[in-house]
């Protein structure tokens, strides 16, 4: 029989859910888990495989005998990841706190799996808006170079949390019914708006989430040269992030060839059929795990560019599938 494991998740929000729902789809060998979570949810009982399971407080020594935890719990990554190593567990983690690290890789499978091999004890997941651009550039990046990238996102309220995606929905309401709304997951009223702000602002002039595109971007494609500009913005839509991708290209690549390198990529499904109306959305992507890439074509502004529209489920492939199939790299590379 398959070898399980011992799995502690930390975070049950929008993202600790999702990794439940995908770590039991995909049949992750759990032996046992434990949800661990602010004192807020602690006591509260959450469903895997059909068994509940109450989700105690997280605490340094909670990760005693545990091989591999799922952090999907925003501040607890910088509280706990490091207690959680010592304890001799292998951390997974979904936030930035340590995916700068040059002594933690950051993966994402499609892109540079063998990465995971030099953990010390921490992999981190990237950004959920730089996982779906990466996983887009690297067939094109291995077939024929990238010189520069230059990107805008369009990303669901999801990315902010269920509070945020409760918020949308509540104001699309309230505004149905002319009653006044209040923003609190945003600076401003989401329902009928776009915000072109995502994080916090950074002395450059760009923000923090845009940063990350970059920086995590170079990180992973080992690529300090690669120039990469951003412009994320929140737009109003529940779940899945939209980007328009234009990159410029060492080498000449027509769009009929940029078509068939992205359809024969791993993760990816390309849906591009203009003539009939087939092109990747936000509501017909959510829920799945690949990457949809379409409205292929050669950009006419660079010599050498192509021009894309990337759409995948921030809290599937942008977060939980990922995070799960680093899990599965271990198990694959026998390093659980
Ligand atoms: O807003 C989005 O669409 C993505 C948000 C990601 C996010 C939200 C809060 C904290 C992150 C992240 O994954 O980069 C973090 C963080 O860990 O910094």
């Amino acid at each position: 029989m398959m070898k399980q494991y011992n799995v502690a998740l930390v975070g049950t929000g929008a993202v600790g859910s999702t990794i439940l729902e995908v770590l039991e789809e995909r049949n992750f060998p759990v032996k046992s888990l434990k949800l661990l979570a602010t004192s807020r949810s602690a006591g509260n009982k959450v469903k895997f495989k059909g068994q509940d399971y109450e989700i105690e407080e997280t605490t340094p020594q909670a990760f005693a005998g545990v091989d591999v935890a799922f952090f999907a719990g925003g501040a607890a990554s910088k509280l706990f990841a490091k207690d959680a190593v010592k304890q001799g567990a292998v951390v997974i983690d979904n936030s930035s706190a340590f995916r700068l690290d040059p002594e933690v890789p950051l993966v994402v499978p499609e892109v540079n799996p063998e990465d995971v091999k030099t953990h010390q004890g921490i992999i981190a997941n990237p950004n959920c808006s730089t996982i779906q651009m990466v996983v887009a550039l690297k067939p094109i990046y291995d077939a024929v170079g990238i010189e520069r990238v230059i990107v805008s996102t369009y990303q669901a309220v999801s990315g902010a949390g269920q509070e945020a995606m409760d918020e949308l929905l509540q104001q699309n309401r309230d505004l149905a019914e002319n009653k006044e709304v209040t923003p609190k997951a945003f600076p401003y009223q989401i329902a009928y708006n776009l915000i072109p702000h995502i994080d916090i602002f950074m002395e450059n002039g760009y923000t923090k989430e845009e940063m990350k595109m970059v920086n995590e971007t170079k990180k992973m494609f080992h690529d300090e040269g690669l120039a990469i500009s951003a412009t994320t913005v929140r737009v109003p839509i529940l779940r899945s992030h939209s980007e328009a991708i234009t990159i410029e290209t060492k080498r000449k690549l027509s769009a009929e060839e940029a078509r068939q390198i992205l359809g024969n990529a791993p993760g990816i499904v390309v849906v591009d059929d203009p003539a009939e109306l087939k092109y990747p959305m936000p509501l017909f992507v959510s829920h799945k795990d690949e990457v949809f890439v379409g409205r292929i074509r050669e950009d006419l502004a660079f010599a050498n560019g192509i021009s894309m529209f990337v759409v995948a489920d921030q809290l599937r492939k942008g977060a939980a599938t990922n995070a799960v199939q680093i899990g599965e790299l271990l198990v694959d590379y026998g390093l659980l």
